[in-house]
This record gives structure tokens, sequence and C-alpha cells, in this order.
């Protein structure tokens, strides 16, 4: 007799087989998925608009797109501005949704109007997992890839593991919070403790996290690495969607009883202390007891990880009739115009600045050096979701990320406290019923834009391609690095080099800056000598989307990075340029390169055909080894006819 056993589901598995357009839903092999929302921010949005233009299309394929203004804030010369009208005529143009600077960060306005559980999203940004919190399948990409599936064609992605992280006890509210959650997962995790991965959550506690904070949560497992993050959609989410007037939006979506994982873990809450990451890693947490009495410069409030209004209004009553400690500069930037303008109108922006902030615009703000740099030297913590050496637009700063909570007590103390130890009473709101909807300039598509013309400032220039893959590549190394690089040491940021995201040429100049200021020279003069490569270790290009980070470094002549292993989306723009992603096989053989042997690869394509594996000659010091590539049929194509977007111009015929 047969028996039949029918397998419970995890959320994965039922949100993928309702959107699976190709391919199985099986842990390592691709598949192809129908997307429901697309979105793109600014500073990766102007390049992954300038390739939807490219690809020569008249509108979006896909149910909706939105394009958000929230990076690139500061107008301190006409690029800025002019990126932002090119974005609007762009959204016009093509039918997408338009978020004017001032509306908030993409990712918390999304999950306010737009995130609904059940729906696969993309976004240009590395923390759209936000959307998880909701229920949503979102994960980040860079904008070639968001610019094909907005031209209609699948999202492939590569099945990863499920990891589910089970939920238990309860959290020591009002001082320790989800926040805090997400520090102590990443010191048990690391950095690449998600890589490959979906990680979902579950267990008994999930009932007593609002969508906020689960947001919280999704938003910073791309700083483990993970593909992304999911929560159930329960009662609390039909709460937190009905209170957006988006009651409809609602379904309930839970992994059955008896799912099945690749891995599980569990996290008691009740274990959890108040956390601080030091410098210059996320994964970099202790106990913040273990740092009490460290002095401290700056404290900045905010960002797409923690601006809740309910945590925005904690803030404001740890600062109401306090003053912060008279050399700590406060600096706050809400999340959102919702959440701001609840704040406002209840007069809490108003307890905030009497304690001395610094009230700034609902934008990244310091988060990425777009203004807020702390001084030399300086201690700056942030309830941000990086701290990566530099990021701050200060390499000689020191970062650490802590919960707004602890921020709060910090700057009114001048120092790192515990906030049990702190004496000061905190209000803990309940979740708002009812948020304040106010669309004023979130603009909505247009039906006739035939008369729409897309309107490109002087500082917005072609995106470069590369010429098809060379039969052999004898280049030089042009720079060795060490394990977890990521891509703000790539391709930095900071509020003088961001404007430049719309102009390769002129950005190419600062790739590794941080790093090594010879480099583009370096790399210019090598082009004409067969061009670059550059080596990398573990989780090379860890972080950010900005698919600027391989795009940059292909103008100047890169045609392969060989690395111990590559972080997901960096890997992916890697290949949409059509630049080769090599690993070591052997890791050994990293130690015996050095920065400027010349290498010669032969037979590419034979190779890249065949089994994957090149025999890389080091033709300085007269010895050879292997390397391979892991590419899928997909990948390998785009590599073939040069990168994404003249493989995709093929596939929609606009040659
Ligand atoms: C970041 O947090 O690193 C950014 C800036 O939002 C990036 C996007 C970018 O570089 O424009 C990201 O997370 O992908
Ligand atoms: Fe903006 Fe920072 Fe969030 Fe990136 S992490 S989207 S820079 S607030």
């Amino acid at each position: 007799m047969l028996h039949f056993y029918i397998v419970g589901k995890n959320i994965t598995e039922k949100i993928f087989e309702t959107h699976k357009v190709y391919g199985k839903i099986k842990t390592g092999t691709p598949v192809g998925l129908r997307v429901d929302h697309v979105y793109t921010q600014d500073a990766t949005g102007t390049m992954a608009w300038l390739q939807f233009e490219a690809i020569g299309l008249d509108s979006i394929k896909v149910p909706l797109a939105v394009s958000y203004v929230d990076h690139n804030m500061i107008q301190s010369n006409y690029m800025n501005a002019d990126d932002h009208l090119f974005l609007q005529s762009a959204a016009a143009k093509f039918g997408a949704y338009f978020s004017k600077p001032g509306n908030g960060i993409s990712h918390q306005i999304h999950l306010e109007r737009f995130a609904a559980p059940g729906k696969i999203a993309l976004g240009t940004d590395s923390h759209t997992p936000t959307g998880g919190g909701i229920g949503m399948i979102a994960i980040g990409v860079g904008g070639l890839d968001a610019a094909t599936v907005m031209a209609g064609a699948p999202f492939e992605l590569t099945m990863p593991q499920i990891m589910r992280i089970k939920l238990s006890g309860k959290l020591h509210i009002p001082w320790v919070t989800a926040m805090d959650v997400i520090l102590k997962i990443l010191r048990m995790l690391t950095v690449r403790g998600g890589i490959g991965k979906f990680l979902e959550y579950g267990g008994p506690s999930v009932k007593d996290l609002s969508v906020t904070e689960r947001a919280t949560i999704t938003n910073m497992g791309a700083e483990l690495g993970a593909t992304t993050s999911v929560f159930p959609s329960d009662e609390r989410t039909k709460f937190f969607l009905k209170a957006q007037g988006r009651e409809s939006d609602w379904i309930e979506l839970q992994a059955d009883e008896d799912a099945e994982y690749e891995s599980s873990i569990e996290i008691d809450l009740n274990s959890i202390e108040p956390m601080i990451a030091r410098p210059h890693s996320p994964d970099n947490g202790v106990p913040i007891r273990e740092l009490a009495g460290t002095k401290i410069d700056q404290v900045c409030i905010g960002s797409c990880t923690n601006s809740s209004y309910q945590l925005m209004k904690s803030v404001a009553s740890l600062l109401k009739g306090n003053s912060i400690a008279k050399d700590v500069n406060l600096l706050i930037n809400p999340g959102s115009k919702q959440v701001y303008e609840m704040l406002s109108r209840e007069g809490l922006i108003a307890d905030m600045i009497a304690a001395g902030a610094r009230i700034l615009e609902c934008s990244c703000g310091p988060c990425i050096g777009m203004g807020g740099s702390p001084g030399t030297g300086q201690v700056s913590i942030r309830s941000y979701n990086r701290n990566f050496k530099g990021r701050s637009g200060n390499k000689d700063a020191f970062v650490y990320l802590a919960s707004p909570i602890s921020c709060a007590l910090f700057a009114l103390k001048g120092e790192i406290i515990d906030p049990r130890d702190s004496g000061f009473s905190i209000e803990n709101p309940d979740e708002p019923s009812t948020f304040l909807i106010n669309d004023t300039i979130l603009i909505p598509p247009v039906k006739d834009t035939s008369t729409i013309k897309i309107i490109k400032g002087p500082n917005i220039k072609e995106v470069p391609l590369k010429e098809p893959l060379p039969e052999k590549i004898e280049s030089e190394v042009l720079i060795k690095l060490d394990d977890n690089i990521t891509t703000d040491d790539i391709m930095p940021a900071g509020s003088a080099i961001l404007p430049f995201r719309s102009n390769i040429p002129a950005l190419s100049e600062f790739v590794f800056s941080n790093l090594d200021n010879t480099f583009s020279k370096r790399a210019k003069e090598a082009k004409s000598k067969g061009g670059g490569i550059i080596v990398g270790g573990e989780n090379y290009g860890q972080g950010s989307s900005r698919e600027h980070a391989a795009i940059a470094p292909m103008y100047l002549g890169l045609h392969a990075v060989i690395a111990k292993s590559f972080a997901r989306i960096h890997r992916s723009n890697l290949i949409n340029f059509g630049i080769l992603p090599l690993c070591f096989s052997n890791s050994e053989d990293y130690n015996k390169i050095k920065k400027g042997d010349r290498l010669l690869l032969k037979d590419i394509e034979e190779s890249l055909t065949g089994n994957q594996t090149y025999t890389v000659y080091n033709l300085t010091k007269n010895y050879s080894f292997e390397v391979f590539s892991n590419l899928n049929d997909r990948e390998k194509e785009i590599i073939l006819n040069g990168g994404l977007l003249p493989h995709t111009k093929k596939r929609f015929h606009v040659i």
C-alpha cells in the first residue's frame, strides 16, 4: 500500500507557490518569480530608471512601482535637484508613483502605504527586507535587476535555504527593544550568518511584537547577509494595516506546524540585555553594561531601522523636560512624513527641540554621510543599521549602534550607560489604532503620458557598457583585500560623492578611495595594458545594493574579481555588468598573490560553458592555480552577452 505524506509548508514556500513562473522551489536551484512591487530610491534609482529607459519600453510591466527620494537630499548644487527632477519625470513617463523629497525613507513609507502580506517586492536597496515585518517577501537588488523586472521579466533567484528563528520568552520592556534583539542575533550569527538564507521568524513571542518592531528585525537581517527575513502575518499585522487604512490588504499567513526548514535556532527574548555594536561592524555587539562610562560626542536617532511613531514617542518622553549633555550633539531624522507630522501635531517634536535636539528632515541623512558626519576621533552612537568604517563620512570617527531608547539616554547623560541603571522614566506607548494619512507628496501615476518628457540635467550621463567577454584576460592585480569588504569600501558614499551616482565617469574617480586613493589612477593606467583584477577575501561586497560598486570598477577596466566568497547582491551586480566573479578553489592560494602580480586566464568561454574551472597563471611569480565560477545558465548567458542590459534588450527585441 502506498503512503502519501503531505509535508507542511513554510511562509516562503507558500508565497513562492503563488508567484512561481518557472523552476523548482528547491534549495540551490533557480526559480523565476512574478513580482508585485518594485521600488527604487534616488541614489540607486537614477541608474535603474536610465536602464529601464535604455531597454526601450513605454511603460512598466509590474502592478506597482514607486520611485522614492530619500538619500541625496542635501542640495548644495544643481546635481541632486536635477536627479530628483529626472526621477519625477521618469516615474510619470513610465507609470510609477513618485515619492517626493520630504516624504521620507523608502522602506518606512513602503511599509506604511504599500507593503502587504503574501506579496513579493524588490527594491534597489539592501534594506528592502524591512517589508518582511508585514509578511511580504521583500528583496534588495541592483538597479539593473529592478529595471529588467519592471520591463516584465520574472525575477530569478537561486532558491535559498530557509532558516527558522523561533522567538520565545518576554522582552524586558521598556529598556530592551527589537533593536537589541537583532543586535544579539548579529552577535550570534555574524555578518556572514545569513548568507544564502531566508530567515523566517516564528514562535510564541511573535505576537508580542508590533509590525514596526518586526520591521526593525527584518531590516537588519541585511546585516546578517540574509537574502531576506520574513514574519508571519497575524492579528498584529491586521491591526497595523487597519490603522493605515488598508485592512483589505491583509491576509493571514503562517507557516504550517509541520513545515520544514534547513536549520533553526531559538532566541529567548527573556535573556536579551540592552545591546550595543562597537566600531566598525554591526556584528561587533556587546551588552551595553560592558561599555558603561564611555564618553560620547554625537547621537543620531532615526533611519529606516528605528523610526516608528511609537519609538519616536518613547524618545520624546525621555527628552521631555530634560536637556542633552553639554558636549553631545543629538540629531533626529524621523523616517517618514507620517511619523514626523504625527509627532509635530502632538507637540513631541517641540519636546525634542526643547531638550536640545537638532531635528533633520525625514531622509537617510547621517546614516549615509549625507550631513551629520562626526568629527575626528569622535564617538557617534546611532540607532541605524551600519557602522562600517568611513560610512559616516569620516573614517577617523568611531560609530556604534544601539536602540533609539538607549541612544536618547546616552545623549542625556553624555556617556554610555546601561538603560536599566539610568533612573529615567519612559512612556511605552500603545500602537496607534489610526495613523495620520496624508499622501500629498506621494504622486500617483497618470494615464496619459504622451506629452511627458524625461528631463536630464548635465550631470546625468549614459550608463556605460562593457565590451563582450574577451577570450583571454591578462591583467594586473590592482588591489588585494581582506574579508568582509563592503560596497561602502568599494564605492564610498557621503555628501561629496553621492551626487555623482548618475555620472559614472566622475564617480569612478572615487573607487576604493577610502582604502587606497591611488586606485582609480592605477586602474586607468592598467586599462590600456589589459585591465585589472581585484583579489578579495570572504563575503566580498557585503552591505549596500549599490550597483555602482560594479559599474564604476567596470568603467575603469576591471575584468574579474577573484575572492574566497561573494555577498549575494554584489555578485549579481558584477555579473550584470559583465565582470566575472571567480572563487579560489583552494583558499590557500589567496595568500600567495600580491598586489601588482600579472595574472593570465585563457580559454574563458570554453571554461565558462564547460565545467567552470579556470587555470590562472601568475606570470609575475611563475606558478598557476585554479579558480571556479558557479554561474547558472541565465548568468552564463548574461556574461557572454556582455552584461544584463544587452541581454535584456535582446530578450525584448529592442536592439
Ligand atoms: C545603505 O544603507 O547602504 C544604502 C545607502 O541605503 C544602500 C543603497 C545605496 O548605496 O544607494 C543600500 O542599502 O543598498
Ligand atoms: Fe537610508 Fe540608512 Fe536606511 Fe540605507 S540604511 S536606506 S542609508 S536610512
